[in-house]
This record gives structure tokens, sequence and C-alpha cells, in this order.
């Protein structure tokens, strides 16, 4: 048994973006694990990580890539736990090439994409806790309680800079 989430990223350099999704897990109390897993420079680590993700229980898996994004979609295609998808921002092209590279998966192997970059890497982490929740009425609680937090964070009227 392991953490039912699973943080992967492609490179060291994608951690600062999927650190937010680390973060909101920790604010909810969900254990999770990172790793870095590339689909181009560590193959055979993608493959025996999918091969197991089943066996060592992991019920979500939170995927991050930027530019030729193939991780979110080699792993989806590996494994029938959920992958959720979070697309890098890039320096070439903004991060629209990890978003199509991510979101246009064929029939059959389906990635939840997110939106590019830190805001994306959030939602994952939501994202994850809110399916973990189905089964687990305190993480409901919190996930509840979180998202009351933020309404209540928010403003009526806009306040001069
Ligand atoms: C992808 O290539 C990674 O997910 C990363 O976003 C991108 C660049 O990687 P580095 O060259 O910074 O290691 O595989």
């Amino acid at each position: 048994m392991t953490e039912a989430v699973g943080i992967i990223m492609g490179s060291q350099s994608d951690w600062p973006t999927m650190r937010e999704a680390a973060q909101i897990l920790d604010e909810l109390g969900v254990p999770y694990h990172t790793r870095i897993v590339s689909a181009h420079r560590t193959p055979d680590r993608l493959w025996d990580y999918g091969k197991s993700a089943v066996g060592r229980g992991l019920r979500v898996i939170i995927a991050g890539a930027g530019g030729a994004a193939h991780l979110p979609g080699m792993m989806a295609s590996k494994t029938r736990v959920p992958v959720i998808g979070v697309p890098i921002q890039t320096k070439a092209l903004s991060g629209v090439d990890s978003l199509y590279s991510i979101v246009q998966m064929p029939k059959g192997y389906p990635v939840a994409t997110m939106a590019i970059g830190a805001a994306g890497a959030a939602n994952a982490g939501l994202m994850a806790a809110g399916i973990l929740a189905l089964n687990d009425p305190a993480l409901a609680q919190r996930l509840d309680d979180w998202r009351m937090a933020l309404s209540a964070s928010i403003p009526e009227e806009p306040a001069d800079d």
C-alpha cells in the first residue's frame, strides 16, 4: 500500500508548478508522494510506475509535463488509475504545446486535463481530493470547508490599490 495520490512530473524544472498541487493536498490532509518520471528520459521508470500503480493502491495520479508532454497520456495508457494532467507553462510556446500534447488523447485512454500552469496544478490537487472525498466523509468535510473559506475570502467590492 502506498499513498492514494501520486504526483509525478517530467523534470525537476516542473516542481515549482507541481508544488501547487502538493500544497493543496497538504492543506486538505491528503497523503501523497512525489516522483520525477520522464516519458522520454526515464521510460522504464514510467513503465514500472504505471504497471504497479493499481497493486500499490494508488487511486489518483497527477501528472505534470511540459513541451512534448507525453507523460500523462503514456501513464494513462499503462494504468486504469485516473490520471489528471497538468500542462506546464513553457518558454517557447507558453504551454500551449503542453496543453495540446496532453488534452488530445485518443478514445479509450482519457486524461483529465487541467489549465496551463500553477492554477492547473492547484486544481489538480482539488480534483484529486474531490475524487477521494467520494468515499471519505471526513475529507469531504475538509474540502467543503476549504471551498467555503475561499468564497468567504472574496470581497464584494473592489478596493483601490
Ligand atoms: C518535459 O520537458 C518536462 O516535463 C519539462 O516540462 C520539460 C523540460 O524539461 P527540462 O529540460 O527542464 O528538464 O519532459
